[in-house]
């Protein structure tokens, strides 16, 4: 039997039109009426249907193609019953999407089943060509995502959001899916996006403390209601790996504590963390990918030739983070002052906006306080962060002898998507060489 060709049918003034998706498969058992492609102009989508049943046997146009009326569709081996079928229908005349499916009652798409394919001028005008489509964790799964009943209305507004319609549950008559529909999907994937990328975490059990002893309920902050979520997007997309390494100081601290005097006469405090600063500008300069961010393309790496540094505050309300600008630029001195501004700065609760922006790199120094290593959270996009504990006195071997030493403990987190082992060692390395003779930062 000839195969029977299906062409574009009458799109009144339209001229040529874009072809937005294609619904059938080569080989695929067709029904009369059954939706063949969507076509799209800037005003309006339709579906073509069917006009005979039959297989398709080879389809002549693609997503992204322009036809017009009377350009050959697709060439169908012809049922023999359908056969005497007219070859080709106004589209106006034709059903629904799905074969057997019923008039859509009244809602907020304009029903389809009794009259032309033509869509509401309420719909939007055109596709934001330019726009991606939100991540919605959604990897559209072609075949069924074709097979779901919807309008072509539907159909629009989920490509334009990246919705896979073979996962939205329709409440529509026989199952079809509203755009209601789309809408409360993708409401509930954004509102659950750990689960959506396949990760959903366990919940945790509520527990009512009281009945084991006496509690007391304390109001979080407001910087610790803005740090806590921050902090755990960074853990949960940050794979999070730590590097300790110990850098003697010794001479450092002799160093500082002859002009510290003098920093003290000009009303700041020479601390080690602004030699800290300007040692890990060093090996930051060295080693760049340590002062990226991840494109969010996935694709590249966006290394930063500035060094802005932010460095963590302790403050009444929580941990913040503001920000010391072109550490490569500024001097000891300049730093120590700074830090003691932005510091004090942070503790009156008196920083703007633009003082907690655009760090490359931070470094959170609890050495005033105490400890010996600790795992500190990458403040993303950043790569890394570098942690400082408390120096001590320690028993060295050296030259042939015993002897005293200033050991300062570094810890660096980084994101080992961006940074590997061998990179973060060669990074603390370098660090604590700097820091043992800070003649290196002059080279
Ligand atoms: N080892 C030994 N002594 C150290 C030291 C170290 N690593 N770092 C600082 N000190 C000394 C200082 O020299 C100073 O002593 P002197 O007055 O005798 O010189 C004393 O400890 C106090 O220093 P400081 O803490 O006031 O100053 P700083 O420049 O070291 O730090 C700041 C400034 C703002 C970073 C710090 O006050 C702070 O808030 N640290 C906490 C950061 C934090 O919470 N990080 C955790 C983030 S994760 O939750």
């Amino acid at each position: 039997m000839a195969n029977e060709q299906v062409r574009v049918p009458d799109l009144g003034d339209s001229g040529k039109v874009d072809v937005v998706e294609v619904l059938v498969t080569n080989g695929q058992a067709i029904a009369v009426d059954d939706p063949l492609i969507t076509l799209e102009s800037d005003k309006a989508s339709m579906d073509v249907p069917s006009p005979l049943a039959g297989k398709v046997v080879e389809i002549k146009v693609k997503a992204g193609d322009q036809v017009g009326e009377g350009d050959v569709i697709l060439l169908v081996e012809a049922d023999e019953a359908a056969a005497e079928a007219p070859a080709e229908e106004e589209p106006s005349e034709t059903a629904t999407a799905q074969p057997g499916a019923e008039p859509e009652p009244a809602s907020s798409e304009a029903p389809e089943s009794t009259g032309p394919r033509r869509e509401t001028p309420d719909e939007p005008a055109a596709r934001p060509a330019a726009l991606a489509p939100p991540d919605t964790g959604a990897v559209i799964e072609q075949a069924a995502h074709v097979k779901a009943y919807a309008s072509p209305a539907v159909r629009r507004f989920a490509r334009e959001l990246g919705v896979d319609l073979s996962r939205v549950q329709g409440s529509g008559r026989k199952g079809r899916i509203l755009k209601p529909d789309v809408q409360s999907w993708v409401k509930k994937t954004l509102a659950e996006p750990a689960a959506a990328a396949g990760a959903a975490l366990p919940e945790m059990p509520v527990i009512d403390f009281s009945k084991f002893g006496e509690v007391e309920r304390v109001p979080l902050t407001r910087v610790q209601k803005i740090s806590g979520p921050n902090l755990r997007r960074a853990w949960l997309h940050v794979p999070h790996v730590t590097q300790h390494d110990e850098a003697d100081i010794t001479e450092l601290e002799a160093f500082r504590q002859q002009h510290k005097g003098e920093a003290k006469a000009e009303g700041f405090n020479l601390t080690p963390l602004a030699f800290v600063l300007k040692a890990s500008v060093a090996a930051l300069q060295k080693f760049p990918k340590v002062n990226s961010s991840l494109d969010p393309d996935g694709e590249s790496l966006v290394l930063k030739r500035y060094y802005h540094l932010g460095v963590a505050v302790d403050t009444e309300e929580g941990l913040v983070v503001p920000v010391v600008r072109d550490v490569d630029r500024k001097g000891v001195f300049e730093l120590a002052r700074e830090l003691a501004e932005v510091s004090a700065q942070a503790r009156e609760r008196k920083l703007k906006p633009d003082q907690l922006r655009g760090a490359s790199f931070t470094v959170s120094s609890l050495g005033g306080i105490g400890g010996t290593a600790f795992t500190p959270i990458v403040n993303a996009p950043e790569v890394a962060i570098l942690g400082v504990s408390r120096a001590t006195e320690r028993p060295v071997w050296r030259d042939g002898e015993v002897t005293g030493r200033l050991i300062l403990p570094v810890s660096l987190s980084y994101d080992h998507r961006v940074v590997d082992g061998a990179l973060a060692v060669r990074f603390t390395t370098y660090l604590c060489q700097v820091l043992s003779d800070l003649r290196r930062l002059v080279l």
